[in-house]
């Protein structure tokens, strides 16, 4: 009771009473709740590939990909201990898979993405078309498709897997299937939704087979592409102070986010600058595909070389400093934070 004789123990008896019936105070957890900025407890970390990839590959000694259904070294937040997450809403691993090998079809709720990092040939198969992989390429496997992964090579191919495992996790809308056998009926070249769609032009009528692929026609993007376009971009336009050279990587259907809640980017930060600190609500998972540099995130240095893996969590500022020509992939939910209308960024 309010000006009671003893007001701490009336409220700690009122709160006994009412945890029993399920009631909990907000004054206690306001600020926590809502705070007056992002406070993540995700922490920025770097996976060096030398040392991951060694670990990757014991794992191909000890248990199929077949048996595994998907061979994968999950990428841990060190913020988010026992959470499978490597942001609040994201999930990042690296998948190996040996010559010989096929990870089994499925499809599920979680919508994918495959950096490649090493080994060329390989595939993934989206709905009954193979993408044959090269170092850097971007491959998507949107949500709903049915896909599985192949090596018909003579060498590992190892990617950086990216899904929003977290976020579906949350929303408590997840689904499952296998396909009845191990890999989907091949029924299109190779390339032919890339041809189709990947030349900003867009078929005026969608076949059958683009219908089955939802709104999600383009799931290739090719490293020899999207570094030539960084190249001209650099070579005729002065980087941007915090970016560099940058772009988002898009739907041809409508010129948003590749899918619908992973956005990913590629970006060039030419030899010998630092950009300067900025900072966003979106937590961004960073790949290095050429170079070597620098990244300062929140004023500690992480060292960057071909193939590692950095998280830069929300609102964390950041900088790079290119000792080469320094070429970066990421991804991020951004456009899920843009749809909701929350995504916010500091320059500093
Ligand atoms: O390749 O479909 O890293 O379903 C995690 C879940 C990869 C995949 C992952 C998956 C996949």
């Amino acid at each position: 009771m309010r000006g009671g004789t003893e007001p701490m123990a009336d409220m700690q008896s009122f709160k006994d009473d009412i945890a029993a019936c399920q009631l909990t105070p907000l004054w206690e957890v306001l600020h926590n709740l809502v705070p007056a900025q992002p406070s993540s407890p995700a922490k920025p970390h770097i996976w060096s590939y030398p040392v991951a990839r060694s670990h990757l590959m014991r794992a191909g000694e000890l248990i199929t990909a077949e048996q595994a259904e998907r061979r994968v070294l999950i990428l841990e937040n060190p913020g988010l201990p026992g959470s499978s997450a490597i942001t609040q809403s994201l999930y990042a691993g690296l998948q190996l898979v040996l010559p010989g090998e096929v990870a089994p079809c499925h499809r599920h709720a979680q919508s994918a993405l495959r950096f490649v990092l090493e080994g060329s040939g390989a595939h993934t198969a989206v709905n009954g078309e193979k993408v044959l992989m090269e170092p850097f390429d971007l491959i998507l496997t949107p949500s709903g498709l049915w896909h599985d992964h192949g090596n018909e090579t003579a060498d590992p191919v190892v990617w950086l897997d990216g899904l929003d495992i977290p976020l579906i996790q949350m929303l408590d809308c997840s689904y499952a299937e296998r396909y009845n056998e191990n890999m989907f009926p091949v029924t299109r070249e190779p390339g032919d939704t890339r041809h189709r769609y990947g030349r900003n032009l867009r078929p005026v009528r969608r076949t059958d087979h683009d219908a089955a692929l939802k709104d999600q026609p383009l799931f290739h993007y090719p490293f020899a592409e999207w570094r030539e376009a960084l190249g001209t971009m650099a070579s005729s336009t002065a980087p941007d102070a915090y970016d560099g050279h940058k772009y988002e990587f898009i739907n041809p259907l409508h010129g948003g986010a590749t899918m619908k809640t992973i956005s990913c980017f590629c970006q060039l930060i030419p030899k010998g600058m630092t950009t300067l600190p900025h900072r966003s609500t979106d937590g961004v998972i960073y790949t290095v595909c050429e170079g070597e540099g620098t990244a300062r995130i929140s004023h500690q240095d992480y060292p960057l070389s071909p193939q590692d893996v950095l998280v830069v969590p929300s609102w964390n500022s950041l900088e790079i400093e290119a000792a080469d020509d320094l070429v970066l992939f990421s991804f991020s939910d951004k456009t899920v934070q843009d749809k909701l209308g929350v995504w916010r960024e500091e320059r500093l």
